[in-house]
């Protein structure tokens, strides 16, 4: 049986901070379309992508916790479900959770046939905890968010494996390694990087090159595809690098997004060819050996 299908990336523009989630959901609502037009069957939004990137502005208590999800869906997303139940197209969405203990988390699901099938905490926050006054704008996913608890987890879904990771995750080898053993064959992730960071501006000019090179490498070790949806574009005064990619498992870059605005980018998916890394350079249970590699879950020191 064939386990080809068309998958599709839709990044989103700019989301100001009076925008309200049903706007960005009728916005995700019109790109999922245009994928199910093109014939996907999957569709990858961004990280936190029901709102704009509030984690740039101090916030406290209840202005704090209105950014966030107590339930999903929620009356405000649910027709996003539907639709994509209804199209028969599955979603990944990224947003911010909060849970009925009061925990606060970077969220994102997978989303098939109206059903959550998949679920990932972030766990690599970047930023920091203290506002400071020096940047131009803040970074607080440190502060507003505990690290994620469910470890790197793989679902059955579209019939392969499929993981997910949010935005600073894809920086990590240690993240795609925890999906590449666990067999996954797709990762869907969704980031926010703004253009300029503050603590290395002279590295802004390669937040590109970092994004493809992370995700082409990701793709490559570990034998799998990439679906990676940017939120893009001016937003409340920061720019966000747009840039969203379809990455093969031979490392290829199948599909790049060329605006940074809402669009669409699709490509056919073989799953099937993971196996011409897997088998290959890349066989783990062949050329590994992580008797070797011990220092990679020695607790870090400061
Ligand atoms: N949302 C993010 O995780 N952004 C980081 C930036 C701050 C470096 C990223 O890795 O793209």
């Amino acid at each position: 049986m064939s386990r080809k299908f068309v998958a599709a990336v839709a990044q989103l523009g700019p989301i100001a901070r009076t925008e309200p989630r049903s706007t960005a959901v009728a916005r995700m609502m019109d790109l999922l379309r245009e994928a199910a037009d093109r014939g996907a069957r999957l569709v990858v939004f961004p990280e936190l992508a029901l709102t704009s990137f509030f984690p740039r502005w101090p916030l406290e208590g209840a202005e704090l916790d209105a950014w966030f999800e107590t339930a999903m869906p929620n009356p405000e997303v649910q027709p996003l479900f539907d639709l994509s139940r209804d199209l028969g197209v599955a979603f990944h969405l990224g947003y911010a959770e909060l849970t009925p203990e009061g925990r606060h988390f970077n969220t994102a699901i997978l989303v098939e046939a109206g059903r959550i099938v998949g679920k990932y905490r972030k766990i690599h926050l970047p930023g920091h905890r203290e506002v400071e006054d020096w940047r131009p704008f803040q970074h607080l996913e440190k502060r507003y968010f505990e690290t994620g608890d469910l470890g790197f987890p793989v679902c059955d879904a579209l019939d392969g494996k499929l993981g997910m990771c949010i935005c600073n995750d894809r920086r990590w080898p240690e993240t795609w390694r925890m999906l590449g053993l666990q067999g996954a064959e797709l990762v869907a992730l969704g980031y926010n990087t703004p253009l300029h960071y503050p603590p290395a501006p002279e590295h802004d000019h390669l937040q590109y090159f970092h994004n493809e090179l992370s995700l082409q490498a990701g793709c490559y070790q570990n034998g799998l595809w990439a679906l990676a949806a940017a939120k893009a574009g001016h937003e409340e005064g920061c720019d966000l690098i747009g840039g969203s990619l379809i990455v093969a498992p031979t490392g290829e870059i199948i599909a790049r997004a060329a605006t940074v605005g809402d669009e669409v980018i699709t490509a056919t998916v073989d799953l099937d060819r993971c196996q011409e890394i897997r088998r290959n350079i890349f066989d783990f249970a062949q050329h590994r050996e992580p008797q070797a590699y011990g220092l990679i879950t020695a607790p870090k020191t400061a």
